[in-house]
């Protein structure tokens, strides 16, 4: 699929997808979100690729879903053609970690997006929000439930009740985002955390994101025993003989995915 949308760059085992919608604030319009939806396919599939990072530009992560696109839309044109429901699925279910590095605005749909994703670095220009109320809709790609885990119930209901916008350090003290970084260097930190990740062992990457996930799925008892077969299932890998050995003996491990 050739990309209009979105601009996607290889490097260094890191896969960054940029949103790039300048004149409507990158809008997530169906074209837009299956370009995603293709380059995050795509990326699962290569080899090479260790840890995603999905980005907008300065003033804007995503102002939301197209609000034009929208507009006309009945009830039946989004409830049969499922808007926003199988494609965003490669982003949601990526077994690879996904970094959201947010700048200026994440609203609506931007704030959903990024939410998906497995954390978020953010700059200290971000603007999160879920100002669907102020379209006559609610948020629809879990900015009512991802929302309320990240910052809990008075801050999802204050935000999608009163569809104000909370900047970096309200996000961060919330724990919706994991850092806040100066504007100009987002891009430098977010690269750089996403080259700490590629070098892990990719069994070991895709256990934490099964069992944190889990966490959200189910009770702490059957959570914390999912996360201890996970972590005995680990001594069945050579990473495990290989990381243990490199700190005994003083050293870097070399992890080869086995
Ligand atoms: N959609 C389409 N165009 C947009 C847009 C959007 N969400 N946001 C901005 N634009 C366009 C503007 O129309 C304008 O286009 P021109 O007039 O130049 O042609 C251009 O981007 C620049 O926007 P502004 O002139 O407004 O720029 P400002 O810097 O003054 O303001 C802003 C920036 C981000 C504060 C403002 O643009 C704004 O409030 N935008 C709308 C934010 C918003 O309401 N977002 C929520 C969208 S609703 C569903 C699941 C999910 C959803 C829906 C359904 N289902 C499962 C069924 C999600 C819904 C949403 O996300």
């Amino acid at each position: 699929m050739a990309y209009e949308m979105i601009i996607v760059e290889i490097a260094d085992h890191i896969c960054v997808i940029k949103l790039n919608r300048p004149k409507a604030l990158n809008a997530l319009n169906g074209q837009l979100v299956a370009e995603l939806g293709d380059a995050v396919t795509h990326a699962e599939a290569n080899d090479k690729v260790r840890c995603m990072v999905i980005t907008g530009s300065e003033k804007v992560f995503a102002a939301g879903a197209d609000i034009i696109e929208m507009a006309e839309k009945t009830f039946v044109d989004v409830a049969s053609g499922d808007l926003f429901g199988a494609s965003m699925m490669p982003v949601q279910d990526a077994k690879k970690p996904i970094i959201a590095a947010v700048s200026g605005y994440a609203l609506g749909g931007g704030c959903e997006l990024a939410m998906m994703c497995d954390f978020i670095i953010c700059a200290d220009n971000a603007k999160f929000g879920q100002p669907e109320i102020n379209l006559g809709v609610i948020a629809g790609i879990g900015g009512t439930q991802r929302l309320t885990r990240f910052v809990g119930k008075s801050k999802a209901m204050d935000m999608n009740l009163t569809g104000r916008f909370m900047d970096a350090e309200e996000a961060e003290r919330s724990g919706l985002v994991s850092r806040v970084v100066p504007v100009k260097r987002l891009m430098e930190v977010t690269l750089d955390v996403a080259a700490k990740i590629a070098e892990k062992s990719q069994i070991s990457i895709k256990a934490v994101k099964d069992s944190v996930n889990r966490s959200y799925e189910t009770t702490l008892a059957e959570g914390l025993l999912f996360e201890r077969r996970v972590f005995h299932s680990m001594f069945a890998t050579d990473d495990q003989k290989e990381g243990m050995a490199a700190f005994v003996e003083k050293r870097e491990p070399q992890f080869r995915d086995k």
